[in-house]
């Protein structure tokens, strides 16, 4: 097993100046645990796989993370042993990882000055023969000492264990269990670093070793005093340079010559190092597990006696999102059986640690990243993981499959999203696309935006429920991964929009002037292979286009076209458009008159919903060979571009390449805009009163009662 954590933690004031063997002024300084806690509903997804299994030790925050921790340990209560550390302060009890497991004992937390309900229980539960209060009264007050003595039975002892400092009190709880000469090997972390400390917790235990703390800047005398006092022959020191200067690592060295660092690039790193090094999970056979945990790093500390119990790793990950790098990899290096989750993370992230570890999911082949800056936009790869473990969390909910492929042979990727997903049910279907214009990045954040509301919220909305219920959702993510992979290349953009077909020695064909209503028609397009907006050289002519025409024509079952709404999602102008593109006149005689009226109105009414503006397509400039227009006019679908945030600016700077600060804001500012759409495609013409005229012979919809099940 193993655990993760989230990285948000903040460094405490408190800072006490010590000096060492008189060469060194010292600090230590304590740890506050993360401030910003995941705020997630519980979902009702599937747990594990066939090979893997996961079990949750979550809670609203980590003291109650802790008790489920406990709970687990001591299923009939029955601790030898607690160590009570401070919930909001626990860089005292960092050491005590390694010393509970080996007592066999548990690690609660409690609040500085209370003993609460829940954890006084925990302890009565417990009944232990011992309770450690780790730290000065400053960190847990002597209130709490006395009403942990009140609650339990009169022959508990019941003692303040406790340094000046962190590293005084990893020191002291070191000399309480090891005489000298009975470490040979001691591990060493920061007190200021919470996460490689609690990563060393289950590799000490392993070896037998107690856990020191230094600081970034410091060896304290105490921590020194107590590695003289053992003399170990070896020392670890787990942490970057950053967070155990080379100063600090020398300076052990003096004490103990054969100190070795075991670290990565972070947090992240450090713990699949520390588990590749001490607890390969793949050598564990059956009792190869991975806790993970993510309401913060908080979270890793009481599960290091459960780590340990199993020889297993602490590895941390995100509440939500994708699966940091380092813990990715040691799933798929470990390939582990069991994996015991501390603390929250979503079911993607769950899904993820599974599929990982079961080989559902690989690793994607190498596509170019994000600018650092912007680091946090899904590229290709990230894009195909996130769609791929939303389907093995969600797999009644979800179908991953690709249209085709695009002109370099990338798979266009898609999701078909409804409940009961492997049947085909006749429900009224929505489609959405995004990323015809490759550095319109925004667009496959709304795609994916979209495909995370449908699945989490099913369990938890009643609106979504109905919906995914009742209708079929396809998503195109990436209409366009040529283009997208060319405008990343190289480590910074391009401003590109087109395809990277070739045409007459130019790169590149406007995907959206390519469709095959009017293609060419209007002075809406370009001929010329270096314009911006060519049209390709022929009707048809990109595979990308191509893909989406052969995808809708496969919805057509029995002779009717189940797709009744679709978006395609561009940047930007914050706009909502109609068709027709290729004509600046409203009421062509290629378009009824009760169609328009229910185009003006459902744009109307999303526009109302996310403050855009509607507008025929044609207002600002005339496009032909558009796929709105085809999707409009071949199957009489009620088709819009979305032109996402922000507003048209003028400036290229301005108006381009958002930073991904906007994303969560400008993407679910859609939600209610397109959740409608989603529910209007029962039958569009429902918003002209005009239902029974054109939908008697409407596909079944599937009824529900849109309560939650
Ligand atoms: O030009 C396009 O293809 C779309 N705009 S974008 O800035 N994303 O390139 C507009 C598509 C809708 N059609 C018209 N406005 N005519
Ligand atoms: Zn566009």
């Amino acid at each position: 097993m193993a655990i993760m954590v989230g990285p948000r933690f903040r460094f405490g004031a408190r800072a006490r100046f010590l000096t060492a063997l008189g060469l060194f002024a010292l600090i230590c300084t304590g740890v506050e645990p993360p401030v910003v806690r995941a705020n997630l509903a519980q979902p009702a997804g599937a747990l594990g796989s066939a090979t893997v299994s996961t079990e949750s030790l979550g809670g609203e925050d980590q003291y109650a993370v802790a008790v489920a921790i406990s709970g687990r340990l001591f299923p009939n209560g029955g601790a030898p042993v607690v160590y009570l550390a401070a919930g909001e302060n626990y860089a005292d009890a960092l050491a005590a990882g390694p010393i509970a497991a080996r007592e066999g004992g548990a690690i609660l937390y409690t609040s500085a000055s209370t003993l609460t309900a829940a954890v006084g229980q925990e302890l009565i539960r417990l009944a232990p023969a011992r309770v450690e209060i780790l730290g000065v009264t400053s960190v847990i007050d002597d209130n709490v000492l006395d009403q942990v003595t009140a609650i339990l039975a009169p022959t508990t002892v019941v003692e303040r264990l406790a340094g000046s400092d962190a590293c005084g009190t990893a020191a002291a709880l070191s000399a309480r269990s090891f005489e000298p000469g009975a470490a040979s090997t001691v591990f060493v972390a920061s007190a200021q670093s919470p996460s490689d400390a609690i990563a060393a917790g289950p590799a000490a235990a392993r070896l037998g070793s107690p856990l020191l703390l230094v600081t970034a800047a410091s060896l304290p005398a105490t921590t020194a005093a107590e590695l003289l006092r053992l003399e170990p022959d070896r020392v670890f020191v787990v942490g970057s340079p950053i967070a155990v200067s080379d100063e600090v690592l020398n300076a052990i060295k003096l004490i103990v010559p054969q100190t070795e660092r075991v670290y990565g690039a972070d947090a992240y790193a450090t713990a699949a190092a520390v588990a590749a090094r001490f607890l390969p999970l793949a050598a564990t056979d059956v009792a190869a597990e991975v806790v993970a945990g993510a309401t913060g790093y908080a979270d890793g500390l009481p599960a290091v006696p459960l780590a340990a119990a199993r020889q297993a790793p602490i590895l941390f990950a995100q509440p939500d999102d994708l699966l940091p790098t380092p813990t990715r990899d040691a799933m798929i290096a470990g390939r582990p059986t069991r994996i015991v989750i501390a603390g929250s993370v979503s079911e993607v992230v769950r899904a993820q640690l599974v599929g990982f570890s079961d080989g559902r999911l690989t690793v994607p082949a190498p596509t170019p990243a994000y600018p650092t800056y912007d680091s946090a936009y899904h590229d290709y790869g990230e894009m195909v993981t996130l769609i791929k473990a939303t389907e093995i969390a969600y797999p009644t909910l979800v179908h991953v499959f690709s249209i085709g492929k695009s002109f370099e042979g990338r798979d266009i990727w898609a999701a078909k999203i409804s409940s009961n997903v492997s049947v085909d049910s006749g429900k009224p279907e929505v489609l959405f696309d995004a990323l015809h214009h490759a550095d319109e990045h925004l667009g496959v954040e709304q795609a994916l935006y979209m495909l995370a509301t449908l699945t989490a919220n099913y369990s938890t909305d009643v609106y979504v429920h109905r919906l995914v219920n009742e209708r079929v959702v396809w998503i195109v993510f990436a209409l366009n991964p040529d283009g997208w992979a060319y405008d990343l290349s190289g480590g910074s953009y391009h401003f590109w929009r087109k395809n990277r077909q070739e045409t007459g020695g130019y790169y590149g064909t406007d995907i959206n002037r390519n469709y095959g209503y009017r293609w060419g028609c209007c002075g809406g397009s370009s001929s010329n292979p270096s314009a911006y907006n060519f049209r390709g050289p022929s009707v048809w002519s990109t595979p990308e286009a191509r893909a989406l025409r052969d995808f809708v024509a496969s919805r057509v079952v029995n002779g009717v076209q189940l797709i009744k709404a679709h978006v395609t999602l561009h940047t930007n102008g914050e706009l909502i458009l109609y068709p027709y593109c290729y004509t600046k006149s409203a009421l062509p005689t290629d378009m009824n008159f009760d169609d328009y009226s229910t185009f003006v109105k459902l744009a109307q009414t999303m526009a109302h919903m996310n403050g855009y503006k509607a507008e025929q397509s044609s207002h600002m400039y005339v496009t032909d060979g558009d796929e709105i227009d085809w999707l409009y006019h071949q199957y009489r679908i009620f088709s819009f571009t979305f032109e996402l945030y922000p507003k048209e600016l003028g400036s290229l700077t301005a108006d381009d390449y958002p930073p991904y600060s906007v994303v969560a804001t400008q993407t679910a500012r859609n939600r209610g805009a397109l959740l409608y759409l989603i529910d209007m495609a029962a039958c569009p013409y429902q918003v002209i009163g005009k239902a029974a005229q054109y939908c008697s012979g409407a596909p079944v919809v599937t009824p529900s009662s849109g309560l939650m099940p």
